[in-house]
C-alpha cells in the first residue's frame, strides 16, 4: 500500500471563485478562512458543508474579500461537536469554532469573553483527546473590539485569561510546547447598541508534534510581563511540522516588538521595518531546527503573508516598505484589523510549504 501523502497546504482566492470550484477540487478542502466586510460567505458553509470561518474584516488591496483554503489529501472526513466544525484527513484537522459572547452571562467571576474563549478552547481540546489530534500547532483568534475595556481589563487580557485556564485544565503546556497563533480584532461594536459580538478561533491539528520556535529578538510571549495582563499569551512565534512529504511554517502574528516593548510606536514604516527583522530572526531558527539541512531554506521570498493594518491609510506605505524588503516575489494579502496592543499599527503573519523530500511515496 502507498503511504498516504498529506500534502497539507493553503490557496487563496475570493469567495466567488471559491464557490465557482469543480466538485474535484472541493473534495480536497479541509476548510476555508474567508475576510470580508460583509457575510456572503455564510452561504459557503450551507453549500458545501466545508467548515469555513468568517470574519468581518475589510480587504484592503484588491478585491471585496478572500479565501485561505486549506487542503489535505485521501479521504476527508467532515463532522460538528459542539460548536465546532471540523474536517481532517489521516494526518491533520482543521476546525472552526464561532461562540457569541452573549451565550454567556457577567454573574460569575469570568467575564463574558474569558468564559467564550475557555469554553472554546475546551471543546477544541476535548475534540482533539476524542479524535486523537493531539498535538495543535496553530490557532487563528478574532474577536470583536480587541482593545476596549470592559469589566476593568482590555478585552485581550480577558482573553488571554480564558485561553490558559482552558490550557492548564486540560494538562497542557502554557510555555514552550505551545501553538503558533494570531489574535487580531475587528470593528468597533462593543457599545451596548452594537450587533452581538462573535468569538472566532480556526486551528489546525495534528498526530505528530511540531517544533516550536522562538524568536531571539523577542520574550517569548508567554514569558511576558505583568504590565501585559495578569495571563501571559499562550503562544510561541513559529511552529515548524512535517506533514506527509510537505514541511510547513506557520508564523505567528508578528509585530513591531523587541524585548517585550512595542518600538516605533508613530512610525508606521518603522514598524514594518522591525515586524521584517523579526519575521527574518523567526526564519533563521526554523532554518536552523529544519529536518533536512541540505534542502532549500526557508526565506522572506518564499513565505505568503497576511497583513493586518489599522488604519487603511498606512497601506501603500507598509505595502511598499514589505515589497522592498521582500522583493518581486511579495505574496500578500491585506485586511484591516486592529492589534492586540493600540500602540501596534500593523501585525504580519506568514506561512511556508515547502517539500522536504523529493523522492517518490515510500511504500511499505
Ligand atoms: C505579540 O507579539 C503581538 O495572543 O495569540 C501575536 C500573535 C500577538 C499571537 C496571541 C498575539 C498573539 O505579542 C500580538
Amino acid at each position: 500500500m502507498i503511504d498516504a501523502i498529506s500534502p497539507l497546504h493553503s490557496t487563496q482566492l475570493s469567495v466567488a471563485a471559491f464557490l465557482k470550484q469543480s466538485e474535484p477540487w472541493r473534495k480536497s478542502v479541509l476548510g476555508a478562512f474567508c475576510f470580508s466586510a460583509d457575510a456572503v460567505e455564510n452561504q459557503m458553509q450551507a453549500d458545501t458543508n466545508i467548515p469555513c470561518m468568517h470574519v468581518a474584516m475589510q480587504r484592503l488591496d484588491a478585491g471585496d474579500s478572500v479565501c485561505e483554503v486549506w487542503h489535505g489529501s485521501g479521504q476527508l472526513t467532515q463532522g460538528q461537536s459542539g460548536a465546532i466544525h471540523y474536517c481532517h484527513d489521516e494526518d491533520v484537522l482543521l476546525g472552526v469554532i464561532e461562540l457569541p459572547e452573549a451565550m454567556f452571562t457577567a454573574d460569575t467571576d469570568k467575564t463574558p469573553l474569558q468564559q467564550a474563549t475557555e469554553s472554546a478552547y475546551r471543546q477544541i481540546f476535548a475534540l482533539l483527546e476524542t479524535l486523537r489530534y493531539l498535538y495543535l500547532f496553530r490557532c487563528w483568534n478574532y474577536m470583536a473590539d480587541i482593545n476596549a475595556h470592559s469589566f476593568g481589563l482590555e478585552r485581550y487580557r480577558q482573553f488571554n485569561l480564558g485561553r490558559q485556564d482552558a490550557f492548564l485544565a486540560h494538562g497542557r503546556d502554557v510555555m514552550g510546547n505551545v501553538p503558533a497563533a494570531c489574535a487580531l480584532g475587528f470593528g468597533q461594536t462593543g457599545s451596548v447598541q452594537g450587533p452581538p459580538t462573535t468569538l472566532t478561533i480556526a486551528f489546525l491539528a495534528g498526530r505528530v508534534a511540531s517544533h516550536n520556535i522562538e524568536n531571539p529578538r523577542q520574550i517569548s510571549a508567554y514569558q511576558y510581563p505583568q504590565q501585559y495582563g495578569p495571563r501571559s499569551p499562550t503562544f510561541s512565534r513559529a511552529s515548524l511540522v512535517r506533514i506527509g512529504q510537505n514541511e510547513v511554517l506557520f508564523i505567528s502574528g508578528t509585530a513591531s516588538i523587541v524585548g517585550h516593548e512595542t518600538l516605533h510606536p508613530d512610525n508606521v514604516v518603522a514598524q514594518t521595518r522591525e515586524t521584517i527583522a523579526n519575521i527574518k530572526a523567526v526564519l533563521d531558527e526554523a532554518n536552523r531546527q529544519s529536518c533536512l539541512a541540505s534542502q532549500p531554506k526557508f526565506d522572506l521570498a518564499s513565505l505568503y503573508y497576511t497583513v493586518y493594518v489599522r488604519r487603511p491609510a498606512d497601506l501603500a506605505q507598509i505595502r511598499a516598505e514589505l515589497a522592498h524588503c521582500v522583493g518581486d516575489a511579495l505574496t500578500a494579502v491585506y485586511l484591516q484589523a486592529d492589534m492586540c496592543r493600540e500602540d501596534l499599527l500593523l501585525e504580519i503573519e506568514a506561512t511556508a510549504v515547502h517539500p522536504w523530500m523529493h523522492m517518490p511515496a515510500q511504500r511499505d
